[in-house]
């Protein structure tokens, strides 16, 4: 296979020429891919506008480089096994010609419905392949897709067609995630009353429940097919075009949206997805994330299949009908590669080893995490029961801007020590700063992680906002790119990420702003202030815990039935993943002289860990710190 790395020496080899002529490393991996017209210049940048181009004046179609190009050679083979949320409905095998045709009719029910080259298209979907086909269609007309997590609320997905201004929502009249059915029709048509550039909206049928059509806008997945074409040409794009926008959470304000731009996005997330995970003809993939992520889009929707893999969907949650689900499946279809989140291995290690012990697992090669750090205890459990002892570990650390992986083994090639995400990746040249922004050089320090040279598949922009992405990633240290997490590099110069240096937490692999969370509560009228901040969650990695100062005419209520409420209130403005675990009320929030609040102090109490709260008497309110305290229960 092109561009695959096969031994410790070639990945030493690849990062050296990788750093020491990135132009001429990556031009010879584009070679590979399917151009209409070769690129110009490979790369062009600056990092204090920010502007990042890569394979400037190429012109292609992602789409076309997972079907055209391959499907000499592997229109039969499978490209996606379909697993339901219930293991009584049958499991679907599609092949790459019958995915391809899917992706072109499916194009044209798009181009019929009104959708151009460079419209916003929002998805809003359940995990089964017509989410893939939907956003490979947005792709072949050069439309730009922002999938929206299934979870998320009426309020968040009307928010984020707004900022893009979507013309088009593809949605389903319902999802399974388990026992429960989300209602992602009735969702949509709330977020819709708010949403006046949505002209269309084109609704999957799955779980057959009812819902109302709105005449002129609404109109069916599998009516609107019967009348297209099933040819339909691709459109040629620049290198830079937009591929798509996803929204992220970060320290501050809104969820922005994150934005990728087609050429370098595909031949990163191809190459990384072959070396990393070892990838080879007839393995099977099995990523248990949703679209809805950028783990879905890179190494589901996008990397396996331009890499002509075979990659396993599943539609449900770990632990339904049984905590042995996951590895039903792995047996059943006989999975090869298996890459999850430390937070379902910690869930289904907690359920206990009788719910591995049925499974034979033994067509497993490789493992592979993402989303957070994973505890030594989970790395080992996962090594030693899933991989019964033999299959590597890719403990790959990446994030939403970066659209591929940036530090991490390359399967049974890079040695790997638990808890590490061991070394960057060709193409990653990684810094490491203290708060001042001096460069922290050598082994054996530990500091803020920062990226000082482009990889084709970082973002451009924040969509609408290129300020924005400048303040947020490029301000912090000049000349850098600030990925928000601390790292430790130790003696062996392996990296092991420590987790985020800013108001992010990280629940069960999903960012969350505290911010954010903190405007969900304070939408509650009775709420008057609220401060949230993480704490160690056994299962989730960090929990949230919200400390909240009601209004007057709140203290009135029953605490319990305040909590629930203001739960209620941030399921119904983010969505069920941003609820907080636990919330105290209190009379006020410590705070400094000039108004801010104190989050540190409020952080020790979380944790649980009040012997060292710091000097507390410059506090505004010092006599806060002792009733938060006893409310805790310290
Ligand atoms: C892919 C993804 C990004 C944040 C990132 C980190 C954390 C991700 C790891 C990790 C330790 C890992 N994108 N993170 N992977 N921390 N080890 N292997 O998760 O945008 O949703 O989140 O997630 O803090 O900055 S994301």
């Amino acid at each position: 296979m092109p561009n695959q790395i096969n031994s410790l020496y070639e990945y030493l080899e690849a990062y050296k020429k990788s750093t020491e002529n990135p132009e001429e490393f990556w031009g010879n991996i584009a070679e590979s891919f399917y151009w209409r017209k070769k690129w110009d210049k490979v790369l062009e940048w600056n990092f204090d506008e920010p502007n990042i181009q890569w394979f400037i004046n190429g012109k292609l179609n992602i789409t076309e480089n997972i079907f055209e190009r391959n499907l000499a050679d592997f229109g039969n083979q499978t490209a996606i096994i379909w697993e339901s949320n219930s293991p009584d409905e049958p499991s679907q095998h599609i092949s790459y010609n019958e995915l391809f045709k899917k992706v072109t009719q499916f194009a044209n029910v798009l181009k019929n419905q009104g959708a151009k080259k460079g419209d916003r298209i929002a998805i809003y979907m359940p995990m089964v392949p017509e989410a893939v086909v939907a956003m490979l269609a947005c792709a072949r007309i050069g439309a730009i897709h922002s999938v929206v997590f299934g979870g998320f609320s009426a309020q968040s997905l009307s928010d984020r067609i707004i900022d893009a201004e979507a013309n088009i929502l593809i949605t389903a009249d319902g999802a399974y995630r388990g026992a429960k059915t989300i209602s992602l029709k009735n969702i949509a048509d709330e977020a819709l009353e708010k949403c006046p550039s949505i002209q269309k909206c084109i609704v999957l049928e799955r779980t057959k429940e009812n819902i109302t059509m709105k005449k002129e806008r609404d109109i069916w997945w599998h009516e609107a097919l019967a009348t297209a074409q099933i040819e339909c040409k691709a459109e040629e794009m620049d290198s830079e075009d937009m591929l798509f926008i996803l929204y992220t959470s970060g320290s501050t304000g809104k969820p922005k949206g994150v934005v990728h731009t087609i050429a370098g996005y595909m031949i990163y997330t191809e190459y990384t997805f072959k070396n990393v995970f070892q990838y080879h003809k007839n393995d099977i993939y099995f990523c248990t994330a949703d679209v809805g992520w950028i783990t879905g889009h890179s190494y589901i929707a996008y990397a396996p299949l331009l890499a002509s893999g075979t990659l396993l969907m599943y539609e449900g949650v770990p632990n339904y009908p049984h905590a042995g689900r996951f590895w039903e499946i792995i047996d059943k279809h006989k999975v090869t590669h298996f890459y999850t989140a430390p937070t379902a291995i910690r869930a289904l290690m907690a359920t206990g080893l009788e719910h591995v012990k049925p499974y034979q697992l033994d067509t497993l090669k490789v493992l592979g995490t993402v989303g957070e750090p994973i505890n030594a205890e989970a790395w080992h459990w996962y090594h030693a029961h899933i991989g019964k002892g033999k299959c590597p570990i890719v403990d790959t650390w990446w994030q939403t801007e970066t659209g591929g992986m940036m530090i991490s083994p390359l399967a049974g090639i890079t040695p790997t020590k638990p808890t590490y995400a061991t070394l960057p990746l060709p193409g990653v040249q990684l810094m490491i700063v203290d708060t001042e922004g001096k460069e922290l050089k050598g082994n054996g320090v530990e500091g803020n992680l920062c990226i000082k040279f482009p990889f084709p598949s970082m973002l451009r922009t924040t969509y609408g906002d290129h300020e924005r992405c400048k303040q947020t990633y490029f301000s912090t240290y000049k000349g850098l790119y600030f990925t928000g997490d601390g790292v430790k590099r130790d003696e062996d110069g392996y990296y092991r990420i420590l987790g985020r240096v800013d108001d992010v937490i990280n629940v069960s692999g999903h960012r969350l702003g505290t911010a954010e969370v903190e405007n969900a509560i304070n939408e509650h009228p009775l709420v008057n202030e609220s401060a949230v901040v993480g704490y160690p969650h056994d299962i989730k990695g960090q929990g949230i815990y919200a400390f909240v100062v009601l209004e007057k005419d709140g203290q009135t209520h029953e605490k319990d039935a305040m909590k629930a409420s203001i739960i209620s209130t941030v399921n119904k403005i983010i969505g069920a993943i941003a609820k907080p675990d636990k919330i105290l009320l209190c009379s006020g929030l410590p705070k400094t002289r000039s108004g801010k609040i104190m989050r540190r102090i409020l952080r020790k109490i979380a944790e649980g860990d009040i012997s060292n709260l710091g000097d507390i008497t410059t506090l505004l309110n010092p006599e806060i710190v002792e009733e938060i305290k006893k409310e805790a229960g310290f």
